[in-house]
């Protein structure tokens, strides 16, 4: 019986023994500076074959395990910041931006103004001269009633002139196309509530889909953050995530919060939301981003009227902005008329003017909207939206100086 005893004792301390063995065999493993060639601890270095490379970690003198220090523990460290939010950007003023931006506008558009100066040096004003002026404007998209009274005005203007300078020229083409282009419309976003109501000033964005309204609500939000104003975007395109991301996204780079519902929920109710809290947190300017599917009109009227009117339960939209790609031309008009008929359109933007656009679907859209261009797009770039100056414009569509 003792002996049985010994024996179990004895097989005991063997086995612990062994074990005690094993671990510090493992932790000298653990402990080794490139894990995947512990192997090399077991089996025998074997020979590099050609083209590979030779670790060298075998011929590594052996440390023991009092040298070896513990790998910084990961623990201990200080916790990781959370995926840096980026920095909130300090968008720079709108002030002045279009004649900074006007060789973007320039670079598609001053072949208007050279092609009308070139005719009009011409000795010989005949008819055909006159005829070939009307098209280089009707192609430019100013449309067809404004392109005849600029003609008539210009064929007054110069008769009277008679012989004719250069400069003449340049210096009556500018005045004439400033008055088409309207010098005196009040092109001022109205981002304040009229009244003397404590609550912040409204902005619809309304257009067809692609045009530019997340893009053009973002930069907005931008010019009026620069302003020192607090603004709250509402996402009410609800048709696609994707939508209200993007105006999130545009939204968090200037700190402004964007007040969004659920995928495929009702764009009215986002858009009552984000007036509602705009007001309870004290914001200056709401701006809400809508949807442009033109499947249907009557469809596009239902929702857009509704979330006008739902919006208005709290008090009136101070700006109804219709965005415009202005490189559509006259299909940009038809949208433009559609949209009219939905919403009272108090401003214009017109995008994309850095593009191929032509530069005449200023005048030709204001004429068929009665309502100004207030502001353009000169590119994708986050500062691209300038406040419409029909000075600088015309500038840059008669080119140089
Ligand atoms: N070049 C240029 N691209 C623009 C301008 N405005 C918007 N875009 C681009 O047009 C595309 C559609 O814009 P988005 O805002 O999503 O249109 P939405 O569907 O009306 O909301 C995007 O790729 C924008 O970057 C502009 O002024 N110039
Ligand atoms: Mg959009």
């Amino acid at each position: 019986m003792e002996i049985v005893i010994l024996v179990a004792v004895i097989a005991v301390v063997l086995l612990g023994v062994i074990s005690g063995l094993v671990v510090s065999g493992r932790k000298k493993k653990a402990a080794g500076e490139k894990p995947e060639s512990t192997q090399a601890t077991t089996t025998a270095p074997a020979e590099p074959h050609v083209g590979e490379e030779a670790t060298g970690t075998a011929e590594a003198p052996r440390r023991t395990i009092e040298e070896v220090g513990l790998p910084p523990a990961e623990a201990e460290a200080p916790p990781a910041p959370a995926p840096a939010e980026p920095a909130i950007e300090e968008p720079e003023p709108s002030a002045g931006r279009l004649v900074r931006l006007r060789s973007r506008l320039s670079r598609s558009q001053n072949t208007l103004g050279k092609g009308l100066l070139t005719l009009l040096s011409r000795e010989h004003l005949d008819d055909a001269t006159w005829e070939e002026i009307e098209d280089t404007l009707l192609s430019a998209d100013v449309g067809v009633a404004p392109t005849q009274e600029l003609v008539e005005r210009l064929r007054e203007r110069v008769r009277i002139l008679g012989t004719r300078t250069p400069e003449e020229l340049r210096a009556l083409l500018r005045a004439e196309l400033l008055t088409l282009v309207g010098p005196d419309l009040d092109r001022t976003v109205h981002t304040e509530t009229q009244g003397p109501v404590d609550r912040p000033g409204v902005v619809l964005v309304v257009g067809v889909n692609g045009t530019g309204k997340t893009t053009t609500t973002g930069k907005l939000g931008r010019v009026l953050v620069a302003d020192g104003k607090s603004v709250v975007l509402g996402a009410a395109d609800t048709f696609r995530a994707a939508a209200a991301d993007q105006l999130q996204t545009w939204g968090k780079r200037v700190g402004a919060r964007t007040v969004r519902g659920p995928e495929a929920g009702d764009p009215a109710s986002v858009a009552f939301d984000a007036v509602k809290e705009g007001t309870e947190e004290g914001a200056d300017v709401v701006l809400i981003d809508t949807a442009g599917r033109l499947h249907t009109k009557t469809g596009l009227m239902d929702e857009l009227g509704k979330v006008k009117r739902v919006v208005e339960k709290q008090g009136p939209v101070d700006e109804v902005l219709l965005v415009l790609d202005a490189t559509t031309g006259q299909n940009g008009l038809v949208q433009a008329r559609v949209f009219a008929e939905v919403v009272d359109i108090t401003g214009i933007v017109l995008t994309k003017l850095d593009g191929t656009a032509k530069g005449g679907i200023v005048v030709a859209v204001q004429r068929e909207l009665g309502v100004p261009v207030k502001l353009v797009g000169l590119g994708e770039g986050a500062d691209d939206l300038a406040p419409f100056e029909a000075e600088a414009f015309v500038d840059a569509l008669i080119g140089g100086e």
